[in-house]
């Protein structure tokens, strides 16, 4: 992974929560034009980001720090799939055809099965969980997705006894996705979790942000989101789901084994070998701040590492 500053990103530029509201209220009051938005062109459905999700419960998972504005979160990304820049997802990822989608669960369940996007998104009800999200690179954000835990799916796909690591699998389409059709990873884009770890409630399954579907850049129509790991855990626009008995090995662990682990728990105590993760700048502000063990959610999740060496299980 590169590292880059975002200079191109001005403070000025935070969009605060009543910004967020007012810009709530403003979808709220255009029905007709997101109806006929919904229609998807042949080659592009970029109306599909402005899309409104239905209404979502509040979450005590949520942190009350300031979100990283829209514009941030939707123009610096990280997609590999559409280029190595952080500026190359907003707009090459245009041609992501989001509908239909389908995602396969399959492996160790005992009721596998392909399901719409449209059922998956009815399966339980939706939340906002304002999430940090620390990429590996040593940048943050806040984000207010929309979705629901991730058990919600697995549960009722009846993991069996053997079902030990749950394995993510992004979309592979060289039509679609231009970064594809370059070696920078081995394709297609896998992460993976373990079982405790996908089942516990933070896992979320994103379907949104910022109350509205998620833009193509974001990962859309579905994506992982694993907020106390590196941002790379949270797989974008996936097809399946696997439940498999032995560790999946993931695009990144493939890439580099030496730079990225399984486990990639945000811990300013294990360093990257090319760089300190002490620290890191949350997007939109000057000054870099300390990095959090478990950028935060030890209090959730620490007990799922208990007498493990993390600097071994890296
Ligand atoms: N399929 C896929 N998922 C991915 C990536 C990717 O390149 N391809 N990048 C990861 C990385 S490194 C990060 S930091 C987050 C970024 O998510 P965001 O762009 O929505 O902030 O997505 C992760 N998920
Ligand atoms: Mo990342």
């Amino acid at each position: 992974m590169l590292i880059k500053r975002p200079s191109d990103i001005r403070p000025s530029e935070i969009t605060d929560r009543e910004i967020y509201r007012a810009r709530r209220r403003f979808l709220q009051g255009a029905p007709a034009a997101l109806a006929a938005a919904a229609l998807p062109g042949l080659f592009s459905t970029p109306a599909l980001a402005a899309q409104k999700l239905p209404g979502a419960g509040k979450s005590p998972y949520s942190t009350r720090e300031p979100a990283t504005p829209y514009k941030e979160v939707t123009t610096y990304n990280n997609f590999y799939e559409f280029g190595t820049d952080k500026a190359d997802p907003a707009r090459a990822a245009r041609t992501l055809i989001t509908r239909p989608w389908t995602v396969t669960i399959e492996g160790e369940v005992k009721k596998p099965g392909t399901h719409g996007i449209e059922e998956l998104l009815r399966l339980a009800p939706l939340e906002e969980r304002v999430y940090r999200l620390r990429c590996v690179e040593g940048w943050s954000m806040v984000i207010p997705w929309t979705g629901f835990s991730l058990s919600e799916v697995i549960r009722r796909a009846e993991p069996t006894g053997n079902a030990r690591y749950v394995e993510f699998v992004s979309l592979h389409d060289p039509r679609q996705m231009p970064g594809q059709r370059s070696g920078v990873l081995d394709w297609p884009y896998v992460e993976g979790l373990r079982l405790d770890e996908a089942m516990h409630p933070l896992t979320l399954l994103a379907f949104g942000l910022y109350g509205e579907a998620l833009p193509q850049q974001n990962g859309a129509p579905l994506r992982l989101v694993v907020p106390w790991k590196y941002g790379f855990k949270s797989a974008k626009s996936i097809v399946k789901i696997r439940l498999v008995e032995k560790p999946p090995v993931s695009a990144w662990m493939r890439a580099a084994p030496g730079e990225y682990g399984f486990f990639s728990n945000v811990n300013p105590a294990v360093d990257h070998p090319r760089w300190s993760q002490a620290r890191e700048r949350r997007i939109g502000e000057f000054l870099k701040r300390p990095t959090l063990p478990f950028n935060g959610y030890g209090d959730q999740v620490a007990q799922l590492y208990a007498g493990m060496d993390l600097k071994k299980y890296f």
